[in-house]
């Protein structure tokens, strides 16, 4: 079997985000990907939305109907995991999808907070980053979209891992600063510090699992066969 990639490295981190019988509403190829392989191996009642108004299977099959008012229910009932992109994002796990530059005169203008602010503070949240920069991650978000630890936001909030096309990263030191969980295969811990705009706190770094070989024939096989995941995380 050929080598294993790093988009396919990239698919198996989020698939490992998604455990139980949740709602994942995962943004970007990437992410969806990893949330259908995970429906067809360690998590069989994950149910799958596509973001508007379909539950689907892993095969893209419609089996169930959840309009908007129905997706504002799970999530504020909190059976829900979202990931979500990030223009930004800081070491408390602020996200910007909103704006960029100062807020009175943006320099650009991206989608708007959308869903994150209620998502940040109902259910598990994550981020996916398919290009890791300083650029992304950054001493101060310019506009709070997704809401991070340094805010008081209430028993819900849980911003669980941030997955990038280098390292995935979690929460886990006490004042809930971000930190390097696994670098993925090739990559050097030096390259994750370089690219981002913040001190990493030091710590045991692991590295990031590549998938078995049942994964990567899903992968290769029945989820992505025409290779578009290589097109968001080039090898
Ligand atoms: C920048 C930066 C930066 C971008 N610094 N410049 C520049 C400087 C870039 C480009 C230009 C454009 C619950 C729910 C919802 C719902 C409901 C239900 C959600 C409420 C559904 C509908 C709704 C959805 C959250 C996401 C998508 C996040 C992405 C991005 C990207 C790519 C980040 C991967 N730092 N950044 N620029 N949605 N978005 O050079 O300049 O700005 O940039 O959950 O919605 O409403 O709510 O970003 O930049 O999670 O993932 O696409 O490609 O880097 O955005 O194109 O080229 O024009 O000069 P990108 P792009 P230029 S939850």
């Amino acid at each position: 079997m050929a080598e294993v990639t790093r988009a396919e490295v990239c698919v198996a981190a989020c698939a490992d985000l998604f455990a139980g019988e949740i709602l994942a509403s995962p943004m970007g190829l990437v992410p969806s990907l990893g949330a259908r392989l995970a429906r067809l191996t360690r998590a069989p009642d994950l149910l799958l939305s596509d973001g508007e108004a379909d539950l689907l299977t892993p095969d893209g099959r419609t089996e169930g109907w959840l309009p908007y008012r129905k997706v504002f229910d799970v999530v504020a009932h909190g059976t829900r995991h979202v990931v979500m992109g990030a223009n930004q994002i800081d070491r408390y796990g602020n996200q910007n999808i909103s704006a960029i530059g100062d807020h009175r005169r943006p320099t650009r203008q991206l989608l708007g907070v959308r869903g994150a602010p209620g998502n940040t503070v109902n259910h598990r949240t994550s981020y996916w980053v398919p290009r890791h920069s300083k650029r992304v991650f950054v001493e101060a978000v310019d506009v709070v979209s997704g809401v991070g630890f340094d805010h008081a936001v209430g028993p819900f909030h849980d911003v669980h891992r941030v997955v990038t096309n280098l390292a995935v990263f979690d929460f886990g030191t006490l004042d809930r600063h971000m930190r390097l969980v696994s670098v993925h295969p090739g990559v050097d811990v030096d390259e994750v510090r370089d690219q981002t705009g913040f001190p990493l706190p030091p710590g045991d770094v692991g590295t990031t699992r590549v998938p078995d070989q049942e994964e990567l024939r899903l992968i290769r096989t029945v989820l992505d066969p025409d290779g578009k995941r290589d097109r968001e995380v080039p090898t």
